[in-house]
């Protein structure tokens, strides 16, 4: 009745500027899908900062700038969310990496990101919308930068078939995601239009890493999830 492909080996990539969150979210995600029992990490694989960043996260304090490509491995028990169950397989389980890597290479492009990118199913591409009082002008310097990881990824990365655009800091600005929505779009619709020609399923997010109490208490998670997972899990009927 129910058939899954493996993702073994591929991965989901956080990208975006430096400081818009990736490794907050990464961190508070590994806890969170704990909590709700949608993944578990593979202990034997983690990044050896991993303790240090949970750390920083725990009691409130910023986290440093990443520097190198860091990859977690997760391993996904069958979810459901709203109503639809996802099975992951005939084992229940299947296992992939999230990747994060340093904004900084980003970018630059440098071969760093490259690297970052070439064993993912699926980009989650984070945005800070909390830089200003005026939306458009925290877009400023972001939306450049992804129109050029898009065209690479467009021509390098035929494996990637899911883009997530994730607003990040819901709890540090006051902007409305449906206006977020429409002028992020209005920025890149013809490369957006490209991208779902080729087959790249495309969704936008709103969350916040940290939560009310500013520590480890995460919202808006579990659609990124579920939707990322429904890439690469496929439910017969
Ligand atoms: N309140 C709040 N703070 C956040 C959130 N996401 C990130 N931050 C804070 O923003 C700062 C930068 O976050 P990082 O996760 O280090 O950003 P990054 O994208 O990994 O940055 P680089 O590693 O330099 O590329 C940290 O001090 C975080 O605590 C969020 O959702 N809510
Ligand atoms: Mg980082």
């Amino acid at each position: 009745m129910i058939s899954s492909l493996t993702a073994s080996g591929k991965g989901i990539a956080l990208i975006g500027n430096p400081g818009v969150g990736k490794t907050t979210f990464l961190i508070a995600a590994i806890h969170y899908l704990d909590k709700i029992g949608w993944a578990r990490i593979k202990f034997k694989e983690l990044p050896p900062e991993y303790g240090t960043l949970v750390d920083l996260l725990i009691s409130g304090k910023p986290l440093s700038p990443t520097l190198r490509i860091a990859e977690y491995a997760l391993e996904f028990s069958n979810v459901s969310y709203k109503g639809v169950e996802l099975k992951t397989g005939v084992f229940g389980k299947i296992t992939f990496k999230i990747i994060d890597m340093s904004g900084q290479d980003y970018r630059a492009a440098t071969y760093n990101f490259q690297e970052a990118v070439k064993d993912a199913f699926a980009a989650l591409f984070l945005l800070d919308p909390s830089l200003s009082e005026n939306f458009a002008h925290s877009l400023a310097g972001q939306i450049e930068p992804i129109d050029r990881a898009i065209r690479y990824i467009l021509r390098n990365e035929r494996d990637i078939k899911y883009f997530g655009f994730v607003f990040t800091k819901s709890n540090l600005h006051s902007h409305y995601f449906d206006d977020m929505i429409t002028l992020f779009e209005e920025q890149l619709t013809p490369l957006l239009n490209m991208a779902k020609e080729r087959g790249v399923m495309i969704n936008m997010f709103e969350i916040d890493s940290r939560g009310k109490d500013g520590k480890l208490d995460p919202e808006g998670f579990e659609p990124i999830f579920f939707d990322a997972l429904s890439v690469v899990c496929k439910v017969k009927k």
